[in-house]
């Protein structure tokens, strides 16, 4: 019998924990610590896990946030008295830019990121401090998230006396967040969380209905809205959704109201499933699109039932939504445990959010696209907020009137000076060999911009009047990528 240590007491991966101590040390010699973390779901949970991780190890901090680490958010940071400045959920990509500053002493830089990390100019020296499951050999975009390198540093951050495997649960809505579940389930590293999750007891996992919504919306809504497998006659369909819930013989109403999935007895579930799954085979919706019905779901058992934060897909979504309004504060609240102002607040957020993008997705479909030869793309100049345009953007990917074949490239108004640019691509394209980060990287560098990301989604900022010239590049270079 080989010795396991994925779910030891050590972390996911060992090599990562022995990385996480050496930053841990560093963040234990400070008197205090500036936190810096990424506006998003998975940087939001990043936050929360390192500031709870340092409020137990009694390390006092300040925590700030930005959208983007660009020069001048890092010289602002070079500005504090900060001696030293953690970084997560970015940081790897923007070693470049921070390592410079670190080598003439403004801070000492602890990153932990998930991104790829940037190339350093010639002579200056590697930060000792980056924890990035990409140096160990894993994946960042499936098998370790930003919130899973904070809390693989907050393991290494425990009190002699303490446990902060509770940090697994946020942990775990950082990954789903950050789109590293497959079939609803998390995999590598991040299943090495979920398990510490389930021995700490605030996790659960479970074999489920992959429906957005279990824990809040009614029954009918639950099913029109499921849109990731399209069964005719129910998705999108308000009066079919109830004709069919009502065909069932169960009892789904109480008092009136509409039951939802979460009220239902397993066997009640079983029905809905099995009515379900009877109507998708009858409709002649494919056996693979079928099976994704089904799938792994996230459960966390110290909040409440029938609330967003019982379920690990719906408390991401609800993050992102404070995210991309510059409300990371109230994010970093209800991550933190608020469940009062902040809670509400977020819920306000995530109402409007939902209406934003279902008008956003509405205008794409009705403009169309500019289609070049490898990409196309479309500029929303100020009608699509530029923190919802790579969402809308990864929204009309082979949607209605849009092409799902080659990648989209979003634009929109970020301010008089500067254009921000999504590109979202698909699986079946990274497969043949599309890396949207390169594409970004390169082709706004070139215009005087930057940016990177992930191989199927990515950004970048470029000065306006360059969205011309952007795009000939990024068209240039995905034609490269995918010859
Ligand atoms: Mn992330």
């Amino acid at each position: 019998m080989s010795a396991d240590t994925t779910t030891s007491g050590d972390g996911p991966v060992p090599e990562l924990r022995e990385r996480a101590v050496a930053c841990a040390e560093r963040l234990r010699d400070a008197d205090r610590v500036l936190l810096a973390s990424h506006i998003d779901a998975d940087g939001l949970t990043s936050a929360a896990v390192a500031a709870s991780a340092l409020e137990r190890a009694e390390i006092p901090f300040e925590t700030v946030f930005a959208k983007q680490l660009d020069e001048r958010e890092v010289a602002r940071i070079a500005a504090t008295d900060y001696e030293t400045v953690l970084f997560t959920d970015f940081g790897s990509g923007q070693l470049d830019v921070i390592a410079p500053h670190a080598a003439e002493g403004a801070f000492t830089p602890v990153v932990a990121d998930h991104h790829q990390p940037a190339d350093l100019p010639d002579g200056v020296p590697e930060p000792g401090h980056h924890l990035n499951p990409l140096l160990f050999g894993l994946d960042g975009a499936s098998e370790l998230s930003g919130a899973g390198a904070s809390y693989v540093l907050a393991r290494a951050l425990e009190p002699s006396d303490g446990d902060n495997r509770d940090l697994a649960a946020l942990a775990v809505v950082g990954a789903v967040g950050d789109m590293q579940a497959t079939d609803g389930g998390l995999s590598g590293a991040n299943q090495g969380i979920v398990d510490e999750g389930v021995a700490a007891g605030v996790v659960e996992e479970a074999t489920d209905l992959l429906v957005y919504g279990r824990q809040t919306r009614p029954l009918p809504k639950f099913l029109e809205y499921a849109s990731d497998v399209r069964i005719p006659g129910i998705t999108n369909d308000a009066n079919g959704a109830v004709e069919f819930l009502s065909g069932l013989d169960l009892d789904l109403r109480e008092d009136g109201e509409w039951r939802r999935w979460v009220d239902l007895t397993m066997s009640e579930r079983q029905t809905v499933v099995s009515g379900l799954l009877k109507r998708a085979i009858a409709s002649g919706v494919p056996a693979s699109r079928i099976d994704a019905l089904v799938g792994t779901t996230y459960t966390l058992t110290d909040e409440a039932p029938g609330t967003e934060l019982r379920d690990v897909s719906e408390f991401s979504t609800l993050l992102n939504a404070t995210a991309r309004y510059e409300r990371a504060d109230v994010g970093l609240a209800v991550c933190l445990g608020d469940r009062g102002d902040a809670l509400d607040r977020a819920r306000t957020l995530l109402r409007n959010h939902r209406r934003n993008l279902s008008e956003g997705l509405q205008w794409v479909q009705n403009e169309g696209t500019t289609v070049e030869e490898h990409v196309q793309w479309f500029d929303a100049e100020t009608r699509i907020r530029e923190t919802i345009v790579g969402i809308v953007a990864g929204m009309a990917v082979g949607s209605s009137g849009i092409r799902g074949d080659i990648p989209i490239l979003a634009f929109a108004e970020k301010s008089d000076e500067e254009v921000k640019v999504s590109a979202r691509g698909t699986h079946a394209l990274v497969r043949e060999g599309l890396d949207l980060s390169a594409v970004m990287r390169e082709a706004s560098r070139a215009v005087g911009g930057d940016g990177g990301g992930h191989n199927v989604a990515a950004g970048a900022t470029i000065p306006t009047g360059s969205r011309e010239a952007f795009v000939a590049e990024a068209d240039r270079i995905v034609g490269e990528q995918l010859s």
